[in-house]
């Protein structure tokens, strides 16, 4: 089979997911390619679809790129050109049943794709029921068969090493970029409820376990073959929370990157799980930053609807152990939540973090993702205007829910721009409030993402060829603010 990835644009991240597949597609001998969709116009997309001639085309799709990937394939379907579309990702995972009804759409591939999607090729290519591949729901002749999720991958190790090649040649700024991502671990035991993770959980219950995790010896391995080919000056563990290990994972991984790879590494963490003393070892193993969920300042808020039960004073002892440590440290934020008075508690959030002070306070604004038990919660207490959410390109521009008036929309705008800034430079403070009532929200848009760049490339990282790099942020930092 010849199957053709097609990504709408670059993210500056790599794309893990489409990644692996293409390792377990050419293991079965399947050619496999990769494109950039915003690289051609809707006539160059067609011409390279008919030279590669790919007999599925697969798109990996979060919420925010929805219509973008539905625009694309669209143009793909009305062209002569006769293809599968199979998307996947955690659009399709949870908004099955709108999905597959949309024009175009021929299969979702519903969670783990590294067994399943070969699976589904195999049986294209030899004329079986493809429609019956378990973890995929497909339209098929104008019905959908939806077949259940087969077991989660047991043993990571055994999973080829992701594609890396496929993805560098389809956006070659990602191969110029010194921090590269890996995944040590697959899995999160905790019910966040704006997070896919609960629901996940919830959806491959007997499937297998939740958390899974590679060896230390099988990721360090994959780390020194990505040094030896590309440029590599941090190795970023993306896991979702990085100190739920086995024991004794931490200090060999430590261990063997400080011995065999001698590069820094940054990691995601939970505030409740941090220790002293395995903070001090990872410091000593090269620890270089640490992305840190607070999520909101109100404890109560916190708890009730996000379900993050953190008392204060633990994430306060937390950001003291990281600063002992000199470790530098981001804080993860969530601006506009479906409560009565939401401006008052991100400010909360806003004093709080002044009070932690991060090398960084990054922040979002609550998006309800469908499937999600916050979804449910804005739309039980009329926060939502109806039961389908727009879809927007990204959730750093404004709330899509509705509050008691629009200047109170404007208020959290506002101030989810301001956040990083303000925490920064506390004396900006007190001028806060007033900042945030003016109609500024696409000017403070501008500084929001400068300092947002500014604080990831020369705070809490550092280039491996400035101009190389500089260039591919420079790309990203002007589609940013196209879509402001
Ligand atoms: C790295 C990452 C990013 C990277 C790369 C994105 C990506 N999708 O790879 C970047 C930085 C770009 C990113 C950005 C954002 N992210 Co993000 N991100 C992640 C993260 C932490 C890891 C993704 C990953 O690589 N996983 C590991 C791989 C192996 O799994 P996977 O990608 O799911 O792929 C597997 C299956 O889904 C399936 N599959 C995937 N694609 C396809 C395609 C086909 C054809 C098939 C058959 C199968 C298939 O098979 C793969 C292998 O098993 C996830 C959380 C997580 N743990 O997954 C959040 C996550 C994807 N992100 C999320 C969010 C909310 C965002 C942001 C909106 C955050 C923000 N506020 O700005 C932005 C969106 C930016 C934009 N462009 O619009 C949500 C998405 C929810 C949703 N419904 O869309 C997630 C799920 C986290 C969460 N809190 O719930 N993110
Ligand atoms: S701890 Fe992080 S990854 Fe885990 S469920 Fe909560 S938000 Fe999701």
């Amino acid at each position: 089979m010849r199957v053709l990835f097609i990504q709408p644009e670059s993210t500056m991240h790599e794309r893990m997911g489409l990644m692996y597949l293409s390792s377990n597609l050419k293991a079965k001998n399947h050619e496999v390619h990769m494109i950039l969709a915003d690289g051609y116009g809707p006539e160059g997309l067609i011409e390279e679809v008919e030279r590669f001639q790919p007999d599925i085309v697969g798109y990996s799709v979060m919420t925010s790129e929805l219509e973008t990937v539905l625009a694309i394939n669209s143009v793909l379907k009305s062209s002569k050109y006769s293809f599968l579309s199979v998307f996947g990702g955690p659009h399709p995972t949870f908004a099955t049943d709108e999905m597959i009804q949309r024009d175009g759409v021929d299969a979702l591939c519903v969670g783990e794709g590294d067994l399943a999607f070969p699976d589904f090729c195999d049986r294209v290519e030899r004329g079986e029921e493809f429609w019956k591949t378990s973890n995929f729901v497909v339209n098929y002749e104008g019905k959908v068969f939806k077949n259940p999720i087969g077991p989660l991958v047991e043993n990571l190790d055994d999973l080829l090493f992701p594609d890396r090649e496929i993805m560098y040649k389809a956006d070659p700024g990602l191969r110029e970029n010194g921090r590269k991502m890996f995944f040590g671990s697959r899995g999160c035991p905790y019910l966040c409820t704006y997070c896919f993770n609960a629901e996940y959980n919830k959806m491959t219950k007997d499937q297998g376990d939740i958390m899974r995790h590679r060896s230390p010896e099988n990721l360090i391995e994959e780390v020194l073959q990505v040094k030896e080919h590309y440029p590599l000056n941090t190795v970023w563990v993306d896991d979702d929370t990085f100190l739920i290990k086995p024991k004794g994972w931490i200090a060999k991984f430590c261990e063997l990157l400080k011995v065999k790879v001698g590069l820094p590494f940054d990691i995601n963490i939970r505030p409740d799980l941090v220790k002293d003393e395995v903070i001090s070892d990872m410091k000593e193993g090269g620890l270089n930053s640490i992305w840190m969920g607070v999520e909101c300042g109100d404890e109560e808020i916190a708890g009730r609807v996000l379900k993050r039960h953190t008392p204060n004073t633990r994430i306060y002892r937390a950001a003291d152990v990281l600063r002992k440590h000199k470790v530098k440290f981001v804080t993860q934020n969530m601006m506009g939540l479906p409560v009565e008075q939401s401006f008052k508690t991100d400010l909360k959030t806003l004093d709080f973090n002044i009070a932690l002070g991060p090398t960084y306070a990054w922040s979002s604004i609550l998006y309800p993702f469908p499937g999600t038990e916050v979804y449910r919660y804005a739309l039980e207490h009329g926060y939502l205007e109806t039961k389908e959410v727009p879809i927007l390109q990204t959730t750093r521009v404004s709330t899509s829910l509705k509050f008691s008036s629009k200047e109170e929309a404007r208020r959290v705008e506002n101030l989810h721009k301001l956040f990083g800034i303000i925490v920064n430079f506390p004396f900006l403070r007190k001028y806060c409030e007033v900042l945030c009532e003016l109609p500024l929200t696409r000017v403070y848009g501008v500084f929001y993402y400068l300092w947002y760049g500014y604080s990831l490339k020369i705070k809490l990282d550092s280039f491996v060829s400035i101009r190389k790099e500089a260039t591919g942020f420079i790309g990203v930092f002007f589609r940013m603010l196209r879509k402001t």
